[in-house]
């Protein structure tokens, strides 16, 4: 596949796998997963044509490594989005509490800094607020908006020590359900 290609197919992937994969008529199961065939089959039949190799190459080139692949005993494989869900798919990931490092951090417009430091980093229509382990990689996931990003600190070590629940994802993004204003600094 061309690049233009794999991204027009990672796109796809990604919204029918996070947020809506009534769209193309497949269910996950209750961790996210559904069978490669299946959805082969779902986005052929919604006009997106991938070959099993060329979703194995989206899988295997994706910048983030956003997809996971797991094949059963059963021979059968199965994908999911290894994070980023909208909460109304409400999918469990299923992933450990792990202990997060004393600080992570957060990339986000300017334009929002004034909100978060005064009511915390909600996650929105997302299932997690994601956090990032360094610095470049917030500005990554700020820029995506807007020209102009804060990158924010999140005290995670304190919230971990007053009992709040860090996950990281297969492809290394922290995952916590909300963070308080007072866990944020600028
Ligand atoms: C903001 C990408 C105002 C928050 C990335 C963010 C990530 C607030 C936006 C993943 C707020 C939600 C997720 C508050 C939060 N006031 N704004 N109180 N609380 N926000 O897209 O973290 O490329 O749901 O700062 O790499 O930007 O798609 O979250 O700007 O891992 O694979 O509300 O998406 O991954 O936006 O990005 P998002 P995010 P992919």
């Amino acid at each position: 596949l061309t690049d233009a290609a794999l991204v027009r197919v990672s796109k796809r992937l990604s919204r029918v796998l996070r947020h809506a994969p009534e769209s193309v008529g497949v269910t996950l199961d209750p961790h996210g997963w559904v069978p490669v065939d299946d959805l082969l089959t779902a986005l052929a039949r919604h006009g997106t044509q991938v070959s099993r190799e060329q979703l194995h190459e989206v899988v295997a080139d994706n910048d983030k490594q956003r997809f996971a692949l797991r094949t059963g005993a059963d021979g059968v494989t199965w994908i999911r989005a290894s994070q980023g869900h909208s909460a109304r798919v409400g999918v469990d990931l299923g992933l450990a509490a792990v202990a997060p490092p004393e600080v992570l951090y957060h990339g986000t417009p300017t334009t929002n800094v004034a909100s978060i430091l005064a009511t915390g980093l909600h996650p929105g229509r997302r299932q997690h607020v994601h956090l990032s382990a360094d610095v470049p990689t917030a500005l990554t996931v700020g820029r995506r908006r807007s020209g102009s990003v804060a990158v924010l600190t999140v005290r995670a070590g304190l919230m971990a020590a007053a009992g709040y629940v860090f996950h990281r994802s297969a492809n290394g993004v922290w995952l916590t359900a909300a963070v308080p204003a007072e866990f944020v600094r600028r």
